[in-house]
């Protein structure tokens, strides 16, 4: 009796805290709740059929097992025939005539990594088929079939016809070869160099997995401040090994090549691009990596920026490096992602014209595998910043966008801030290339200039913390990540509800406010780190916390007051024609609106314009009172985030619901924190008191002056 008891208490506890550690990411497949959609789904899947049995039409049959043993309780019957309610899955070149005569015209509208999902019936038999021009097609397409049935999604009558609308869709790993990750907040890297290529990690499968369910089909393994090391013979066999295990999944990988490599591992005394032994050096190079990995992606540079070496050195230009690099691997169809992030210390006037001044001049001139990779802003991944003027400006060049999903200026692995809302804001601004309509989205989708090779690139948040993310909530950054590359015009809204549901859960009782919660979180961290448009003002370094009083560094562009400039007179920096003239390098549209100060949106005031304290903003409160209520404004949204959360307890499991709780508490503080130290330092020029509402800061300004934090990490 009493061992019955203990045992009952046993189960309980086990159920309460019903542990889920988040490592499954949104493919938890967990039964459907629903019980009549439930026996809805059962009732239209008895079977299923594959067409092929490559790699990739394996892992999709395995995936569709672990799927549905999750989501209906059981994995369907694998069948050799066609029956009546039979799932079928395979490449168009396996389908029957009488299939495919069906198909055909939604075929002819995808392309080579398109699907389409139909409802077809064939000889009184109701079916659904899951198609494609090539297996990874198919792979994608199983992944979106899932993906209905774990948003709880009519699977009758289904007519899904989709293709990605961005060629090269890659996660950029700021990995180390010792696993430090650069920017990196959630653990060491996932790569386990030393033990590769002999010891496959089980995570590298499942990343795959991950990657494959959202489209990503490139994965750049190392830092763009790059190691020429991982170019040597043993490092390649490891690469190689992961190549290996991502191919199924329709993932390339790329490397980042060090460009002074023939120096350091191959003994020259040159890296010039124009040298006839560096050229033999990087054939050789790239002959040896075909070899071991025939569908090698591709060269991630970045040269001259920040220290590292480049063509300049020798006296030469970005396209000379890139246009060398693009040759040499031209033959097997690899690219060049070459990076326009480049800022020199020797133009102190202003940093944010620089990338435009350096490159536009060369547009049209890069052969056709080059694509130039940009930031999307021109400073540096700021929690907003407005688009960066070289998407209005190189028709001729396929630009890549680049964003960055790890949150190196928005509060680390800690702060909930749901990133999509920032990349579509940027896609959907319009640059007016073409006249009115020609958003970034069009330029990176290459459907503004009919562009062959287009592309997009994510900075990974991705560490070998169990959750991947270091905070579960953060996961929906990689996820919004990949769908917004698949196809750049997803509402934000749209990523959000279906993280949440493959995530956490269908009731509509956590999604509707968490949902809300996750929407509004990115202009909450504005708010309480740089609103009005102002921007870099976090500490030095490692980049954790405020620092506007920072003054002392060695180049003038990596100064916080540098970017804010604030005085007795007022802040902001002038980019206006008065000013840098920043604003000249977008179309005279949108140079218009920046321009004057009464057009320019005021997210991006302070962007653009030094303004005075007293300056009166569109709600007629002043600059400085305006300024206050801003940082006040976005702890009030993290309070509310916060108040949000503790009522979902009945619907997430106990681990993730409290490891959430956590992390938003310890956002609430530093909210506080940057509200507070901003306030103190810029109230020193202002003279005013704090408005009413806004609350008074709990320490000194000295007192957030003396914060040090020597080991924050990813530095
Ligand atoms: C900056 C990071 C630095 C990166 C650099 C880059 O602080 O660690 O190396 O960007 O993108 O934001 O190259």
């Amino acid at each position: 009796m009493l061992k019955k008891v203990f045992l009952l208490v046993l189960f309980c506890i086990c159920i309460n805290t019903s542990a889920n550690n988040g490592y499954k990411l949104w493919l938890q497949y967990k039964l459907v709740e629903n019980e009549a959609l439930r026996a809805n789904y059962v009732s239209n899947l008895k079977a299923i059929h594959a067409f092929g049995d490559s790699e990739t039409i394996n892992m999709a049959m395995n995936e569709l097992d672990l799927g549905f043993s999750g989501l209906l309780g059981t994995p369907l019957k694998h069948s050799k025939t066609i029956n009546n309610k039979t799932l079928v899955f395979g490449s168009e070149s396996f389908l029957s005539t009488q299939l495919k005569s069906k198909l055909q015209s939604d075929l002819n509208k995808i392309n080579s990594e398109g699907f389409v999902i139909k409802s077809v019936q064939v000889a009184g038999n109701q079916n659904i088929v899951i198609t494609g021009k090539t297996d990874v097609g198919v792979l994608y397409g199983v992944y979106h079939f899932l993906r209905l049935l774990q948003t709880n999604q009519s699977i009758e009558n289904l007519n899904i016809v989709d293709s990605p609308k961005i060629d090269i869709r890659v996660l950029n790993h700021w990995d180390n070869l010792d696993r430090t990750v650069e920017r990196g907040y959630a653990g060491f890297s996932i790569w386990d160099w030393h033990r590769l290529p002999g010891y496959i990690d089980k995570r590298y499968i499942d990343y795959a997995r991950a990657n494959a369910s959202i489209g990503i089909n490139g994965t750049v393994l190392t830092n763009v401040n790059a190691n020429a090391y991982i170019l040597s013979e043993a490092y390649i066999e490891k690469v190689k090994a992961l190549a290996d295990v991502f191919r199924p999944y329709g993932i390339k990988v790329y490397l980042t090549a060090r460009f002074s490599a023939p120096i350091e591992l191959g003994g020259l005394k040159t890296a010039d691009p124009l040298d006839k032994e560096v050229i033999q050096w990087w054939k050789d190079k790239t002959a040896e990596i075909y070899k071991a990995i025939p569908d090698f992606g591709g060269f991630l540079v970045k040269a001259n920026s920040e220290g590292q070496p480049g063509p300049q050195n020798y006296g030469r230009n970005h396209v000379d490096g890139a246009n060398m690099l693009a040759e040499v691997v031209a033959p097997y169809n690899g690219i060049v992602m070459w990076r326009a992030f480049v800022y020199s210390e020797h133009d102190p006037e202003d940093r944010a014209k620089q990338a435009y001044d350096e490159f536009v001049p060369y547009d049209g001139q890069f052969k056709d595998n080059v694509l130039v990779q940009v930031k999307n802003g021109a400073i540096d991944f700021q929690p907003r910043e407005p688009f960066h003027p070289m998407f209005g400006a190189m028709p001729k060049t396929p630009l890549m966008m680049e964003f960055q999903i790890t949150q190196e200026y928005l509060g680390f692995s800690t702060h909930t801030v749901f990133l999509p809302e920032l990349f579509k804001e940027v896609l959907e601004e319009d640059t007016w290339q073409k006249g009115k309509g020609s958003t970034v989205a069009k330029v990176v989708d290459g459907t503004l200039s009919n562009k062959k090779l287009t592309g997009i690139a994510g900075v990974a948040n991705i560490g070998n913390d169990i959750n991947w993310t270091g905070n579960t909530m953060l996961q929906a950054n990689w996820y919004g990540y990949g769908r917004l590359a698949w196809n750049p015009y997803l509402e934000p809204k749209t990523i959000a509800d279906e993280w949440l549901r493959c995530t956490f859960s269908n009731n509509s009782n956590f999604i509707n406010p968490v949902e809300q919660m996750l929407l509004d979180s990115r202009e909450a961290v504005v708010n309480y780190m740089t609103p009005l448009g102002l921007h870099h003002i976090m500490d030095t370094g490692h980049h954790y916390g405020p620092g506007p009083w920072v003054s002392d560094l060695s180049r003038p562009e990596w100064n916080p007051k540098y970017y804010h400039k604030a005085d007795k007179l007022g802040v902001g920096f002038d980019r206006s024609k008065s000013g840098s003239h920043a604003t000249g390098q977008y179309k005279s549209e949108v140079a218009n609106v920046f321009d004057n100060v009464e057009t320019c949106p005021e997210k991006y005031l302070l962007w653009f314009h030094h303004l005075p304290w007293d300056y009166k903003l569109k709600n007629g409160k002043s600059l400085w009172d305006g300024m206050a209520l801003k940082y006040q404004e976005g702890v009030n949204q993290v309070a509310d985030m916060n108040a949000t959360w503790s009522k979902m307890k009945p619907y997430v499991d106990a681990e993730r619901y409290h490891e959430i709780s956590m992390f938003l508490k310890i956002q609430l503080n530093e909210a506080k924190w940057w509200r507070d130290a901003c306030l103190l330092y810029f109230q020193q020029f202002s003279g005013e008191d704090l408005p009413a509402g806004v609350e008074s800061p709990a320490h000194t300004l000295e007192y957030y002056q003396s914060l040090k934090f020597p080991y924050a990490p990813g530095n």
